[in-house]
């Protein structure tokens, strides 16, 4: 046999292999392959059948094996790359591809010099170097599982900086079982077939980043409640218990614009089902609460109850719905109602069919939907979840394949389901999505959140290089289940995380079952306070953290952002995961991280409501110099005006200039669209006798509210605050 007719040889085993044409390897364990060339498992080169530009300095890597003209469509990209031109001459990052009998690698060598970061989910470091995850959605309660190395969601993404502040991003384009390490270089090995590599070359990380987007998909722009508050628990049950928890919180008057409804709602844990005796009437509740002014979020999960007398299960049969056994057979797994079936999300008609359920459930007037244990969670299944044997029917060019294939876009698959029929049945309405598993690009369906962490300091902490790593995965809307979900919390542990929890961009308190009360008033009056004074910094900040969210949604940038975004070149912010930036202009340094260093220029500190700088659990806030923060008034929830007045808060740099931005719109639906929007630019120039000359330029057809009144303050390197101007029309 010659070396191409044994190569063919090989790729043909592979391809069966992988197909599940040939019986899926019984030898292979979980992850139980040592990383490296080792004697059991020899990877042999495999060349790189095309190269090419695939848009402004993004070059796909393809190799042999695949065809360039006709690859397997991608759940990362939003469209498949298209060669245009030759590689750039001095391209400097190319992967180079091997194989196993088993497994695939693309490896990127780095210099030592670069600092590495993404990988979406990770619970670790912000700089990524010498770590590994792996990439199989795990259901991982409190991180235990695996050293925390897989959690919900996989990203096949890394992000590398250079010295001089230039970088690159590379994707991996593949949704097998695989495992990425960064340790001297790049490692990707997975256990499917070949795939392409996309490299992204940028002048800075933030250009990467927007390239990223550009990819794989812009975040579209929530409704303005989904950046308020918001309060879960499992569960808040019955439905009396979520009126007293919606009166509380106006009692007391502290900011909330969300309640969320666990499983515990459903008759039996049948999804789209209400139990008749806790929640007779879930459209009254609804309509109850949204004339207090909240919205509400209700839990549906991929799990359907394999009960012949269950609607749902009724109708799926007839679509032929189910994710299937090796041997052909309706897979059954162990879910919160028993034995469940799981819907084929690869299958167009079985998308179809679930975003068609959503029908009766919005008509009771439910706001947005939570979808969870989709990685998916199965009790008795192997590994927690359904074998990798079973099989997908896959349809519209996606082929039929194993779940070991498709298990990492399951919950994709599922939201955008989801996403589609909210969308459908509701098209003057943005939907809000919240989504525990997902894949890079998801950000294009649903929100997320990090899933079961422990109510403690380690995981308070975590949360912030975890939610700055999914930010620099393509994914802006995240947050952690604030305070901790599982086990008690301590007073102290809860007032040190909502103080740093409310500058998230998904901010959402939620407990488990078995722990302790954890709303705002539940560790008494001094950690009240502390949540009364985070969450109304939160609503102060509303006008500026919208217009975050309208640059993550336009330009793929992140909101919640690491340090060394402010400046590339500056060594000393490259690790830095204590504090971090709200957009481009506020500096959020908790009261616990001591010695942060600032990205150069000023950074005036900044107090936002009366007394937030003397309770000792506030994180310290810095305006940067040289920027202007729209700022609110403090309100109850986002249905509030809080433009009454709207300050514009200038913070000049050394040469006495300032800069910044205020998108408004109607908060909800899609006017935006057609222009119903104001993207105000503020230039500020200070003048030799200290006067404040303010210029404003617009973008998009909506009118300042007649009767808004601006007051201008200008905030002072040490922090004082004056008035500057009393205008309207701004
Ligand atoms: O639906 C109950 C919980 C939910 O509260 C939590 O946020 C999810 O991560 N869910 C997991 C299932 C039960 C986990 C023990």
């Amino acid at each position: 046999m010659n070396i191409s007719t044994r190569r063919a040889c090989r790729w043909l085993v592979s391809a069966l292999l992988f197909s599940g044409a040939l019986p899926v390897r019984a030898e292979m364990g979980q992850f139980g392959h040592a990383p490296g060339n080792t004697a059991a498992e020899a990877f042999q080169p495999v060349r790189l059948a095309t190269a090419g530009r695939i848009g402004e300095d993004a070059v796909l890597f393809v190799p042999a094996g695949l065809q360039p003209e006709a690859l397997p469509p991608s759940f990362s990209l939003v469209k498949s790359p298209k060669i245009c031109a030759p590689v750039p001459e001095g391209w400097r990052v190319t992967p180079v591809f091997s194989a196993s009998a088993q497994r695939f690698r693309a490896r990127v060598e780095t210099d030592a010099a670069v600092d590495l970061y993404g990988g979406g989910e990770v619970a670790g470091p912000l700089r990524r170097n010498g770590t590994s995850i792996k990439l199989w959605n795990t259901d991982n309660y409190l991180y235990n599982k695996d050293q925390a190395k897989r959690l919900y969601q996989s990203h096949p993404w890394i992000m590398g900086v250079r010295p001089d502040g230039t970088a690159f991003g590379v994707i991996f384009d593949s949704t097998w079982k695989a495992e990425l390490d960064c340790a001297g270089g790049l490692t990707f090995t997975c256990e499917g077939p070949a795939f392409p590599v996309l490299v992204l070359e940028r002048s800075s990380p933030l250009g990467v980043l927007q390239a990223l987007a550009d990819l794989t998909g812009h975040m579209e722009l929530p409704p303005k409640w989904a950046l308020g508050y918001q309060q879960c628990r499992y569960s808040y049950e019955p439905d009396s218990r979520v009126r007293q928890i919606a009166a509380e919180f106006r009692q007391r008057r502290i900011p909330c614009d969300v309640l969320w409804v666990d499983i515990d709602y459903m008759r039996g844990y049948r999804i789209f089902t209400f139990d008749p005796v806790k929640f007779p009437d879930p459209a009254k509740l609804n309509r109850d609460l949204h004339e207090q002014a909240f919205h509400t979020v209700w839990m549906i999960d991929p799990g359907v109850k394999a009960d012949p007398d269950y609607a749902v299960y009724q109708s799926g049969s007839a679509a032929q719905a189910w994710v299937t056994t090796a041997e052909g057979r309706e897979f059954r797994g162990k879910v919160w109602p028993g034995a469940c079936v799981f819907p084929d999300f690869t299958v167009p008609a079985v998308r179809n069919w679930w975003s068609g359920l959503y029908r009766d459930f919005l008509a009771q007037d439910i706001d947005g939907v939570w979808n969870d244990m989709n990685e998916p969670s199965v009790f008795d299944g192997p590994d927690g979840t359904m074998p990798e044997t079973n099989r997908h029917r896959g349809g519209e060019g996606l082929a039929p394949g194993p779940h070991r294939q498709y298990h990492n876009v399951y919950g994709m698959l599922m939201v955008r389901a989801t996403r589609e029929g909210l969308l459908a049945l509701r098209p003057d309405r943005r939907p809000f999505l919240l989504t525990r598993s997902n894949f890079l690009g998801g950000q294009r369906y649903a929100a997320t959140w990090t899933g079961d962490n422990e109510s403690k300091d380690k995981h308070m902490q975590l949360s912030i290089p975890m939610s700055l790593t999914l930010g620099l995965s393509g994914q802006p809307f995240n947050g952690p289940d604030m305070g901790g979900y599982g086990k008690n919390a301590t007073a102290e542990v809860w007032a040190r995380w909502v103080s740093i929890g409310a500058l998230f961009p998904l901010c959402r308190g939620h407990s488990e079952k078995e722990a302790n009360n954890k709303e705002p008033w539940a560790f008494g009056p001094a950690v009240e306070q502390t949540a009364r004074l985070a969450l109304e910094r939160r609503y102060r900040l509303l006008p500026y953290l919208y217009t975050c969210f309208n640059a993550a949604a336009r330009s793929g940038v992140p909101v919640m952002r690491p340090l060394f975004l402010a400046d590339p070149t500056d060594p000393a912010l490259r690790r830095e995961e204590r504090a971090f930036l709200l957009g481009g202009d506020l500096l959020v340094q908790p009261a616990w991280a001591q010695g942060v260093a600032k990205p150069k220029g000023n950074w005036a500190p900044l107090s936002l409501v009366q007394g937030d700088g003397k309770d000792k659990h506030q994180a310290h806030l810095f305006v940067r110099g040289g920027a202007i923060l729209p700022l609110g008034r403090v309100i109850q929830h986002t249905g509030e005006r809080s433009d009454t007045p709207l300050t514009l808060l200038v913070c000049f740099d050394e040469r006495g200039q300032a800069e910044g931005q205020l998108y408004e719109d109607a908060g909800e639906g899609f006017g935006y669209r057609e222009g119903d929007y104001r993207l105000a630019t503020y230039r500020a120039t200070r003048g030799t006798d200290g006067s404040v000359d303010l210029k404003v330029s617009t973008e998009g057809r909506r009118a300042v509210p007649a009767d808004r009144a601006v007051q201008v303050q200008v905030i002072e390197p040490t922090g004082q605050i004056h008035d500057a101007l009393k205008q309207s029309g701004l």
